[in-house]
């Protein structure tokens, strides 16, 4: 075996050439394995070689290019020359591919004359997913081998499929059963006498033209119009794939190529580079000691079946993880039960798994009116009413009940998690995992951090984060943690604004125009006006407190800021506005007209500097973790990288600190200095 260099090597299999590239994790098109490729393919060229295999050791064929080099000065033999090398080898050049080609990697592969696979391989173009467009050759050479339909349907979701459809498609010639490696080269030998077949010679399988073409692309547009709303990237991957059948193969190119580079250069791209990133950065816990390691979570505890309890079980049934579930009341505890099989039916149904699998993942929960049923539990999580009293004594008693070592979690959203630790005699083993509604589908997970909390035991609930499938995130005890706190800065401004002048639709439209899925009277509305109030206590304190007792209890009863139809369609409520009138008028509030600048800033600016205070009372790791909080857990849009990258790249931290001054808030002083 030669080594080209640290991480492309050559070896020689009779008159099959294998190169192999080794550069861990993912065998990123770093300049490293670009330069290592072109000398392996230089070598070969000089070589008696009748068929060459392109494998990658470690986990993954090549996972896309390195990300981590854009917007860095270009170094090393670009990607378009590699791939120039291998499409016009003199033999033909075989994939062989295992993990996920993604990416560059996969526009390697499709650069390959042939690509041979294990049973287990993914194959996708997941650019769009970071503000991009597959920028070496995949939009013209993907739809040259899937079809235009299936190509768009790739490009513009990012979602990658399986060895069995690749197959299908033509995308991969062979499976390989047994070592792959050795798959290939025979695959190799068995081609290497046939014509070179190059995928950018041949449009037969594009599957029309661009007049017969044009409807389907309409239709797709208007399809996802709102799945695609404030992207730019999922249309210009949409223009690239009807350039594929429009123009000949080098036209189509010269079309990516500019629709690369205007991504390339804009903040959206920019943006979404950063966030998966910070994604990854977030799971890190600073200053753990590298020796610290999470303990194992074989069963879980679950106290509470109602809507989070519920939720949060189906996350550990769903990866496996046999869940015990606790309720005070048979009747309770069935209905919990029933929810959650009920769910899953409709999972089922719509196919997303077969309804054996309702059955394997049910048969992995046991329901149970008794806490002493979670003596066994590896981690145990209270999820029950937000009270104080009734927590303290559920971990008093857990105190008694658990066995040592289990991790002791509550999933409060607003509590004082170093106060529920103090109900028991271990206040190491507690920790406060927060669940965003409903559980089992929202992606993140706040992991807050007690006084007392033990590394390890807060390494343990990151760790079962990720076995979960959440984005979690490290955060100190405070009202709110990171995002309601901020939320609640949100809020704040929304309930004065509307009483200034603006209606709660203007609130909701601007944030709705930002990017928002909903605004802060529509997430209302859909919550419930009557969270935490009831008609007893009501002293008509507030405009919410007035609309509950006036009836209107949002879309659980169709009024509420707005009323709703039968389908949910939603038109401002004269009801509520009358209400917020009298109250404005009642409390001497002088109504004017405010403009769309002043919403935005006055919603968005104070949530920053709520994020900078978190960061100044050092609450969260870092800003980046604040960007990941809000945009897997309310809804901020990925292209605009989350509020504190917003702040830095977008609006300009001085423009705000300014702004805020101008409001008369207390400014934290490291909007000013800097994160
Ligand atoms: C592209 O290809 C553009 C082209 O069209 C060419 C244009 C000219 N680069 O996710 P993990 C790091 S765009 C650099 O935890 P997993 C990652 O940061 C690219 N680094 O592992 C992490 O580092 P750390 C298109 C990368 O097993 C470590 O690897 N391709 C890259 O859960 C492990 O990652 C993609 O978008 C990269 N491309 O998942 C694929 N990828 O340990 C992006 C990963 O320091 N990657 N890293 O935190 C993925 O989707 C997942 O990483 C993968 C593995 C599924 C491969």
């Amino acid at each position: 075996m030669t080594a080209i260099n640290a991480v492309v090597s050559l070896d020689h299999h009779g008159d099959v050439a294998v190169i192999t590239v080794n550069s861990p994790p993912v065998n990123a098109l770093s300049a490293d394995v670009r330069d290592g490729l072109a000398g392996a393919l230089k070598a070969i060229a000089e070589s008696p070689a009748k068929a060459v295999v392109l494998a990658c050791a470690g986990r993954t064929f090549i996972a896309g290019a390195d990300i981590s080099e854009f917007g860095k000065p270009p170094r090393g033999v670009p990607l378009h020359d590699v791939l120039d090398m291998i499409e016009s080898a003199p033999v033909p050049v075989v994939a062989a591919i295992h993990g996920t080609a993604l990416g560059g990697g996969l526009e390697t592969a499709l650069c390959c004359h042939y690509r041979v696979s294990d049973a287990k391989a993914k194959f996708g173009l997941p650019e769009v997913k970071l503000g991009l467009l597959p920028g070496a050759g995949g939009t013209q050479r993907l739809p040259r081998v899937v079809g235009a339909e299936k190509a768009l349907h790739m490009v513009t979701t990012g979602t990658p499929i399986g060895a069995k459809a690749a197959h299908e498609t033509g995308l991969v010639s062979r499976i390989i059963e047994g070592d792959l490696t050795e798959g290939a080269i025979a695959f190799a030998r068995e081609v290497a006498s046939q014509p070179l077949v190059r995928v950018r010679d041949d449009n037969s399988k594009l599957g029309g033209t661009a007049a017969s073409l044009a409807p389907m692309f309409a239709d797709y547009r208007a399809k996802n119009a709102k799945a695609f709303r404030g992207f730019e990237a999922p249309e210009a991957n949409i223009k690239c794939i009807e350039a594929a059948v429009a123009l000949p193969f080098d036209e189509g190119m010269k079309v990516e190529r500019t629709e690369f580079m205007k991504l390339m250069q804009g903040l959206q791209a920019t943006a979404q580079r950063y966030v998966f990133f910070a994604e990854r950065q977030a799971a890190k816990i600073d200053g753990l000691a590298p020796d610290i390691k999470p303990l194992p979570i074989a069963s879980v505890g679950i106290i509470g079946a109602g809507t989070m309890g519920g939720g949060i079980a189906m996350n550990f049934l769903s990866a496996g993880i046999p869940v015990t579930i606790v309720e005070t009341k048979q009747e309770a505890l069935d209905r919990g039960v029933a929810v959650i099989r009920r769910n899953y039916e409709n999972s089922a149904k719509k196919g997303r798994f077969p309804m054996s699998e309702v059955e394997a993942r049910m048969a992995r929960l046991t329901p149970s009116l008794s806490l002493e049923d979670l003596a066994h539990a590896d981690l145990i999580i209270e999820a029950v009413f937000e009270n104080m009293d009734i927590k303290k004594d559920i971990f008093g008693k857990l105190d008694r009940i658990a066995k040592p070592g289990a991790v002791l979690a509550t999933n409060t959203s607003y509590l004082n998690v170093d106060e529920i630790a103090a109900s028991t005699s271990r206040p190491q083993a507690v920790l406060g995992m927060h669940f965003f509604s409903p559980a089992n589908v929202m992606r993140l997970l706040e992991v807050v951090r007690g006084a007392k909390t033990d590394p390890q035991i807060l390494a343990t609930a990151m760790a079962v984060g990720k076995a979960i499938g959440k984005v979690s995130v490290v955060a100190g005890v405070c009202h709110g943690f990171i995002g309601n706190r901020m939320l609640a800065a949100r809020q704040e401004q929304a309930n004065k604004l509307i009483l200034e002048g603006a209606k709660p639709s203007d609130v909701d439209r601007v944030l709705t125009d930002f990017g928002f899925p909903m605004g802060p009277f529509q997430m209302a509305d859909l919550a419930g006006l009557d969270i935490g109030w009831s008609a007893e206590t009501s002293k008509g304190e507030t405009v919410r407190d007035r609309l509950c007792e006036a009836g209107l209890r949002g879309q659980k009863n169709g009024k509420g800021f707005y009323d709703y139809d039968e389908a949910r369609n939603r038109t401002p409520s004269p009801v509520a506005e009358q209400i917020i009138l009298d109250y404005a008028a009642e409390k001497g509030i002088n109504r004017r007209d405010i403009t769309d600048e002043e919403i935005l800033e006055r919603c968005l600016y104070p949530m920053v500097n709520e994020g900078a205070k978190i960061l100044d009372e050092g609450m969260a790791q870092r800003a980046s973790d604040i960007d990941i909080v809000w945009i897997n857990g309310y809804g901020w849009p990925v292209y605009r990288g989350g509020p504190m990258f917003w702040a830095e790249h977008d609006a300009g931290r001085d423009t705000i600190a300014a702004a805020l001054e101008k409001m008369g808030h207390e400014v934290s002083p490291k909007l000013k200095s800097g994160w």
